[in-house]
């Protein structure tokens, strides 16, 4: 990673501007940066690399509060599939899923991606309805995912509780086989090395306090913890936070932000094959290369910004997790942490300009953006260098939510948050 000399902060337009200026003589202070991307998470590195190596702008600044991945980017329980219902999330979660398919070679960073396959059960008649709808309508939009019953889902994963005698039985699932997992921290550094290597400055420790507009309305800079940076093309990628950073601009978002937790056993040796959801029950899992399971939980019943959740949310995962996996009783526990998720009234995502120029935003992804993380910011760098909506992320506008456009997708969510 580049170091920032106090040359490079300089030139960014920290603390020294107004001397600098006036030197310079210059009535228009030039923008220090063609484009800035407030968030250094997967979606703002990605978007910045994008940005770098498509759209051949490559004076940018990722501006990060904390450190490269450390916000849901690298907290989530990193579940990828695109076994949506609607055309529109299907073309949008696909687009990300083809994105995966080869992003390890195109970043030249091992992101693990591993196409284990995600299956969700069913545990109810409303279960088994709802599931088959999917199956039929992925296949319509060319997107793979297949019925499969009980037994046929104990061979796919022998670890699973089949027994008819369950509180909620098993009586089928929908399997995803190109749906799986990835190594969270890996896209980060994978984008970050990438875009780093494109010239793109990512400066850590760095919150954006302020946006300031011109007269004309339009962004002229970011007001940051580390002084003003100038700039005319803004991207906001900061997942749960986002209606605070964009209230700095004046722009209100129908965003509510919770907590969601995750949790980790100690590490065994491989047992457990692919991804496993359950929304009635309220369970899912996988295992990580390191050995250790991968189990999420609900969110908070309440709006906060406290990175942990409730310890009851993840004591019912937990039972859940036991009732479908008898074998992970005794099981230990590790560790458990949370992350902040902003979510929309229709639970889809927000890729789209604003009403202010020059200011762009990615949100809303709620519990399920991480799958989305080469799509996203593919689109919001399109959006961004063009100044109009790639077709995919056309309908994914902020103004659905006043026209009444919304795109309503339950599957969001997966399991019952
Ligand atoms: P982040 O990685 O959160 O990046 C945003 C960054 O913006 C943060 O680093 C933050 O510090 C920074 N920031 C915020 N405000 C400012 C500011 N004012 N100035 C500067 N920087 C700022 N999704 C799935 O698809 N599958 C899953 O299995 C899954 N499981 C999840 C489990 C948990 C426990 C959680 C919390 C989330 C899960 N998600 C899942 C959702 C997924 O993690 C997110 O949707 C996705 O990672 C968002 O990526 P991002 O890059 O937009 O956000
Ligand atoms: O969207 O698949 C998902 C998911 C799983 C856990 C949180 N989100």
């Amino acid at each position: 990673m580049r170091l920032y000399s106090g040359f490079a902060l300089l030139k960014a337009g920290f603390n020294g501007q107004k001397n600098w200026q006036s030197l310079w003589r210059s009535p228009e202070p030039k923008p220090a940066y063609d484009a800035i991307i407030i968030g250094a998470g997967g979606h703002g590195l990605g978007a910045a690399y994008y940005l770098a190596k498509q759209h051949g702008i490559r004076n940018i600044a990722v501006l990060e509060k904390g450190w490269v991945g450390g916000g849901n980017t690298g907290r989530n329980t990193t579940i990828i599939r695109s076994n949506y219902l609607f055309n529109e999330s299907a073309a949008l979660y696909d687009h990300a899923v083809k994105l995966w398919e080869n992003l390890s070679q195109t970043l030249n960073y091992n992101v693990m991606f591993s196409q284990r396959g995600v299956m969700m059960l069913a545990h109810n008649v409303h279960d088994v309805q709802v599931f088959k709808r999917h199956v039929h309508a992925n296949r319509c939009n060319g997107v793979d995912n297949e019925w499969l019953s009980a037994e046929q889902a104990k061979v796919f994963c022998p670890p699973l509780n089949i027994s008819a005698n369950m509180r909620y039985p098993i009586l089928g699932a929908a399997l995803q086989r190109r749906g799986g997992t990835a190594r969270h921290d890996a896209v980060a550094w994978g984008y970050a090395r990438a875009a780093d290597d494109l010239g793109v400055d990512i400066i850590e420790n760095c919150e954006v306090i302020g946006i300031r507009r011109d007269a004309t309305g339009a962004v002229e800079a970011v007001e940051t913890s580390r002084g003003l940076i100038r700039t005319k093309k803004l991207g906001v990628s900061a997942s749960g936070h986002t209606s605070v950073v964009l209230g700095m601009a004046g722009v209100r978002l129908p965003l509510e932000s919770y907590p969601l937790q995750a949790l980790v056993s100690e590490p065994v040796k491989p047992v457990f094959p692919c991804v496993v959801m359950s929304n009635t029950i309220h369970a899912y899992i996988s295992q990580s290369d390191k050995g250790e399971l991968v189990i999420g939980a609900g969110t908070d019943a309440y709006t906060s910004y406290t990175q942990r959740g409730g310890l009851h949310i993840s004591s019912h995962t937990l039972e859940a997790i036991c009732e479908l996996f008898p074998m992970f009783r005794r099981m230990r526990m590790l560790r458990n942490w949370g992350g902040i998720v902003d979510v929309t009234p229709d639970r889809s995502p927000i890729i789209a300009k604003t009403p202010v120029p020059g200011l762009y935003v990615n949100c809303g992804w709620g519990t399920g953006g991480f799958k989305a993380t080469p799509g996203a910011a593919h689109l919001l760098a399109w959006t961004m260098a063009k100044d109009e909506p790639h077709t995919i992320n056309a309908p994914y506008t902020i103004e659905r939510f006043r026209d009444g456009y919304l795109i309503d997708e339950a599957a969001a969510a997966a399991v019952a948050h």
